[in-house]
């Protein structure tokens, strides 16, 4: 009989929250696969693995679950890093990470970090239109395939920016104040709001990475505490396919 597949089990969850059409699933697509699709399902592709060095992060999605007012605080259970995200194009979505989506992070860790971000920057501000080199996928590269003797100049973002980066501020300084997290000892403000564009990659990695590096402590501590590191799916993967199925049928 052949042994049980061993996969290690994800060292951190981090979970990803925000209204619907922030671009939350392209921002990990963006970030776990390099490239950027105009249209993403969500539905499906709710939990993403990355290796950062020699950890396991997993960080979740919501499966389109937001638009139905569909997550419960189980989906922020455990988390150590929580990524709100809204439009920079839309106000309202800036609101509704006070108004909805935090109380939904009660249930994450007591050191639970956050980041505040405000996504689409491409659309309204010119130094977040250039395409990092590194991050240019297969159909990017195809789009911007343009003969070198006639470059194609940066278009001007023409859509009104509706939500400026002080106001992410201040919404981070009230979520510190919330959770009734030190503030001396949770991360500056002005490194844990970013603006960034899923589509060109703009300030996607440093998002990423900057949480990763927060992370870390609490990364070791849990290791310290638990024995384990490994978990056997035999068995598992088959139940959570038939519980995806039965979800996607209710
Ligand atoms: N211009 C622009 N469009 C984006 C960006 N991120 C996502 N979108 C678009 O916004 C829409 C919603 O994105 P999606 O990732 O599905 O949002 P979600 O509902 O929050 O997961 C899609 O049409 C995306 O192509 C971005 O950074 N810039
Ligand atoms: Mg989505």
């Amino acid at each position: 009989m052949p042994a049980p597949r061993k996969i290690r089990k994800p060292d951190i969850k981090m979970v990803i929250l925000g209204d619907m059409n922030v671009g939350k699933t392209s921002l990990l697509h963006r970030y776990t696969e390099r490239s950027f699709k105009d249209t993403l399902s969500t539905v499906g592709g709710a939990f993403f693995l990355k290796q950062w060095g020699r950890y396991n992060i997993s960080i979740w999605d919501t499966a389109g679950r937001e638009q139905f007012h569909g997550l419960g605080s189980m989906y922020c259970r455990g988390a150590s890093a929580i990524i709100l995200t809204y439009d920079v194009t839309n106000w309202q979505s800036l609101l509704q990470l006070e108004e909805r989506f935090l109380s939904l992070t009660d249930s994450a860790n007591d050191d639970c970090i956050f980041a505040v971000v405000g996504n689409k920057a491409d659309l309204t501000d010119p130094y977040a239109q250039t395409i990092m080199p590194e991050d240019v996928g297969p159909e990017e590269s195809a789009i911007s395939a343009t003969p070198s003797s006639c470059p194609t100049p940066p278009q001007t973002p023409t859509i009104h920016k509706q939500v400026k980066r002080e106001d992410a501020i201040a919404l981070y300084s009230r979520i510190i104040s919330y959770k009734a997290l030190d503030e001396d000892a949770s991360p500056v403000a002005d490194k844990m709001c970013f603006e960034t564009s899923a589509k060109t990659g703009y300030n996607v990695d440093a998002l990423f990475e900057t949480l990763f590096e927060h992370v870390l402590p609490s990364i070791i501590q849990k290791q310290v505490r638990t024995k384990s590191p490994t978990v056997c799916l035999e068995g598992y993967e088959e139940e959570e396919e038939k519980k995806r199925k039965a979800d996607c049928c209710t």
